[in-house]
């Protein structure tokens, strides 16, 4: 038996599901967990030494790939100064002052410890700053867990087939309303029946955790538009697309403003980070300037702020990764779409910049309709299949794939040879 298994067998006694997040329990590709036991560049190794091309870098966060020396050093380094000290520090306002500069239209910055702390806390800063109560989301896109948010939520919520989550009071969600992505009039509906009481619209610029979808020409624009009209504000839960599409993210993208933005996985550099951000109006009424209460004991660690600003520094000295990320996601999905056709698997590759997700289906995917018609057996048995060559993938569908610095030509191309092997068996 495999040390994965065995180490699965323990596990499942004492996490519930055998695992500290649900996605990672592959519960929706019926396989026991890869346990992995150390990465580097674009590999990860499980505890029987087997090595896989890994496509999910974390989720997210590890777009230089595994063991960067550069955030390996500045981490080393923070180390020997101590850990967390509970006091501001010099890290902290180097780490705001590098956001400000390359995130647009913020100047403020509030550091946290995860993707859900983020949002959960711009969603109270925006009720708080607008006086209203209701939010809205779409369906299929992923927030965190936190209780306002678990409402046809996406990621693994969505896989597992709680997208809206038990344990969360009707009180709490009823303020909670739900659109669709890429479908400005289902948000207008909203707001009209609304008109004084939404304090914000909450969206994935890219969603990505449907799979990915992008957004349509101008319903990022469109949304920018219909909060002004109506008095709500703009949150762009740049999670996962910040410092990930572009150096600015979405906003830098597409082109659209955003009131406030969310940030996790890249700024951490692989250590546990949030971070929400806004203008100085909006900001300084979070506390201790204003009303707006959030606290948090390892806010700001010093040595996660070490990854984190180390990563962040190297993207912008080396802003030419974003073009060459974009062209091997380009490359990767051209040849999974190219495979599937010649072996008769329906297949809708989506790809904005270096993430992208395979759709079992025979038509394309804009909306999370189209998402949900995926064929997820069919999605299980390629992951599988993928595994089974050397290939780490999302262990499902409404996931992304996310290619790093460190995935080189032969990285792609063995990716490529995999996907060829397991379209024909598919
Ligand atoms: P965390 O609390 O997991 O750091 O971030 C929550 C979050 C917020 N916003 C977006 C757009 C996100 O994608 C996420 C988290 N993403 C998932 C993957 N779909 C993290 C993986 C997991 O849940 O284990």
């Amino acid at each position: 038996m495999d040390q994965s298994q065995l180490l699965y067998d323990r596990a499942v006694k004492v996490m519930p599901g055998g695992v500290n997040s649900p996605v990672r329990a592959y519960r929706s590709v019926n396989m026991c967990p890869r346990f992995i036991a150390k990465a580097d560049g674009p590999f990860v190794y499980d505890e029987d030494g087997r090595r896989y091309i890994d496509y999910v870098c974390s989720w997210g966060p590890m777009i230089l790939g595994h063991n960067h020396p550069v955030i390996r050093e500045a981490v080393e380094k923070a180390v020997k100064d101590g850990l967390s000290f509970g006091a501001p520090t010099r890290r902290e306002v180097e780490m705001a002052e590098l956001m400000v500069e390359l995130v647009p239209n913020i100047e403020m910055v509030r550091m946290v410890n995860s993707g859900t702390e983020a949002v959960m806390s711009a969603i109270r800063l925006a009720r708080g700053a607008t006086g209203r109560d209701k939010i809205i989301k779409f369906e299929g896109c992923y927030h965190g867990h936190s209780d306002c948010l678990l409402v046809n939520a996406g990621s693994s919520a969505l896989a597992g087939g709680h997208p809206s989550s038990a344990g969360v009071p009707e009180d709490i969600v009823r303020h909670t309303l739900t659109a669709q992505f890429n479908d400005l009039p289902s948000v207008e509906a909203l707001l009209s029946a609304y008109p004084q009481e939404v304090a914000c619209v909450i969206v994935e610029p890219v969603a990505a955790n449907m799979g990915v979808v992008g957004p349509a020409p101008g319903f990022l624009a469109g949304l920018r538009k219909l909060c002004d009209q109506y008095g709500a504000l703009l949150i762009f839960d740049e999670v996962i697309t910040g410092f990930r599409l572009a150096l600015g993210g979405a906003q830098a993208y597409y082109g659209v403003k955003a009131d406030l933005v969310t940030f996790g996985k890249i700024i951490g550099g692989g250590m546990p980070v949030g971070a929400y951000c806004g203008s100085r109006a909006l900001m300084e009424q979070v506390a201790p300037c204003g009303p707006v209460y959030q606290a948090g004991t390892l806010s700001g660690n010093p040595v996660a702020m070490a990854a984190g600003l180390a990563q962040l520094r190297y993207l912008k000295d080396h802003q030419e990764i974003y073009a060459k990320l974009n062209q091997k996601a380009a490359w990767l999905a051209g040849e999974m779409d190219r495979s599937a056709k010649k072996h008769g698997v329906a297949l809708a590759v989506n790809q904005v910049e270096s993430v992208l997700s395979p759709f079992f289906v025979p038509t394309e995917v804009t909306r999370f309709t189209d998402a949900k018609g995926s064929d997820l057996q069919r999605y299980a048995r390629y992951f599988a299949g993928m595994l089974h060559h050397g290939v780490a993938l999302a262990p499902a569908q409404f996931e992304a794939m996310f290619l790093s610095a460190a995935h080189t030509k032969a990285e792609l191309e063995e990716t490529a040879q995999a996907a060829e092997e397991t379209f024909a068996g598919l």
